[in-house]
């Protein structure tokens, strides 16, 4: 099989770079390693940048998630049982979406059927051959080895998938900070506590209270690694989120049984470069952030604006300059969410080894956004997404 470009991964970044570049006119082959079921069951990210909203409308498949999503013009911060507002509207003219991942990946496959898109999925050992300059790609399906060769390779498969892998230790750089806890996270079929998010900063954990739609919510506590999520029944679930959010909303909670459980470690990682030669990486493949700041798959988009812009130019007008300036372009947004990323978990989480300056420090961070507009305006200007 031949194609102009061989995406691996068929996530949120894989896909919609291949409903962008199919929109320009750009033959794209997807290579899944799961089945489409497993990928369309992963409980991910829930609120999307203005940009996101943008690029998927421009993807052609913004259409339920209006229909369907909420608008947010503000968030909120909590700490001591004292709410602070975060007015993204007044303070930097925009708003957020809040459209769950899994939301976003199906409205993506669903585009790629209409247009006969191709997605092999259960592809196995997928390999990459040619690097840097004649690159093509092999992989197995049902026993049967099958090779794609290609003009370029999307490398959108995820933290744990080959692609970054390919690149030659002797050029690879990469950076992380592992944090001293995880995120129990849990979907219930219950309305959300509030009409907004919900960022808790408290002594006995951070907290936060999201949502998907007006009857399924998604609350996240913030747990040692050494816990297992069999350690936490729902009562204890619900029991702890109630100490930790604002009074007001602890005695509004709805609560019921979970009907997703999951703990996941939190992590800052970014591999440079994201191009060598014919290959790029984008998304989870090259960068992984704590979700406290809402980033993780907003990155991947901002990634796919930038291959793709660079692709339809090569493609379109045979330039070069946007294919080669990819990366620098890609790792200039990227480092600005990692730290914003950062910021926010250091400043809403409890670390083991905090010491009273430490805690000092947090509390007047807080004191300093309930009181400064500058403070709120640096805070919504990150998290509603930075200008690509
Ligand atoms: P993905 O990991 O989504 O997709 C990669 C795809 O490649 C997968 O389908 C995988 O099966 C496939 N693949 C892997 N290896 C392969 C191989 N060898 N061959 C073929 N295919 C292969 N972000 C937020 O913004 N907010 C959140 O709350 C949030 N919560 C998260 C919770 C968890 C548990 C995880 C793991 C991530 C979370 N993220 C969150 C980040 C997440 O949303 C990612 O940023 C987003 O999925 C990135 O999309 P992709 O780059 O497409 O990677
Ligand atoms: C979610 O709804 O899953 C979510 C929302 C905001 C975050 C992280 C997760 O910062």
């Amino acid at each position: 099989m031949r194609t102009q470009v061989c995406i691996i991964g068929g996530g949120p970044s894989g896909l919609l770079l291949a409903q962008l570049l199919h929109r320009a006119g750009i033959d794209t082959v997807v290579l899944e390693r799961r089945d489409r079921a497993y990928v369309l069951s992963r409980i991910r990210a829930g609120v999307l940048e203005w940009g996101t909203v943008g690029m998927l409308d421009a993807a052609g498949v913004g259409e339920r998630m209006h229909r369907e999503g909420f608008v947010h013009g503000g968030t909120l911060l909590s700490a001591r049982n004292r709410a602070i507002r975060i007015d993204f509207e007044a303070l930097v003219g925009t708003r957020v979406m809040v459209y769950g991942q899994t939301e976003v990946t199906h409205d993506l496959y669903d585009a790629r059927d209409a247009m006969g898109g191709v997605v092999i999925d259960e592809a196995e050992g997928v390999t990459l051959h040619g690097l840097p300059d004649a690159p093509f790609v092999t992989y197995t399906k049902d026993g049967t080895e099958h090779r794609i060769d290609c003009d370029y390779i999307a490398g959108c498969d995820g933290f744990h998938g080959v692609s970054r892998a390919a690149l030659p230790a002797s050029l690879l750089k990469t950076f992380e900070k592992v944090y001293p806890f995880g995120w129990l996270g849990v979907l219930s079929e219950t309305p959300p506590v509030s009409h907004e998010l919900i960022y808790a900063n408290h002594e006995r954990g951070f907290a936060l209270c999201s949502m998907r739609n007006a009857n399924l919510s998604r609350y996240y506590l913030q747990v040692p690694l050494t816990d297992r999520v069999e350690q936490w029944s729902d009562t204890a679930f619900w029991d702890e989120l109630r100490r930790r959010i604002p009074h007001e909303a602890a005695d509004t909670l709805v609560t019921g049984p979970a009907i997703e459980k999951s703990i996941a470690p939190l992590r800052s990682f970014v591999a440079e470069p994201m191009r060598w030669g014919r290959l790029f990486l984008v998304g989870d493949a090259a960068h992984i952030v704590p979700p406290t700041g809402a980033k993780g798959l907003n990155l991947a988009v901002s990634d796919v604006h930038y291959l793709s812009q660079a692709l339809i130019a090569r493609y379109r007008d045979g330039t070069e300059d946007l294919v080669e300036a990819y990366s620098d372009r890609a790792l200039a947004r990227v480092w600005k969410a990692i730290r914003f990323s950062w910021w926010m978990t250091t400043l809403l989480h409890r670390f083991p080894d905090q010491t009273e300056f430490d805690q000092h420090i947090q509390n007047s961070e807080i004191a300093y956004l309930e009181h400064s507009s500058a403070a709120r305006t640096v805070l919504a200007e990150n998290y509603v997404g930075l200008p690509y």
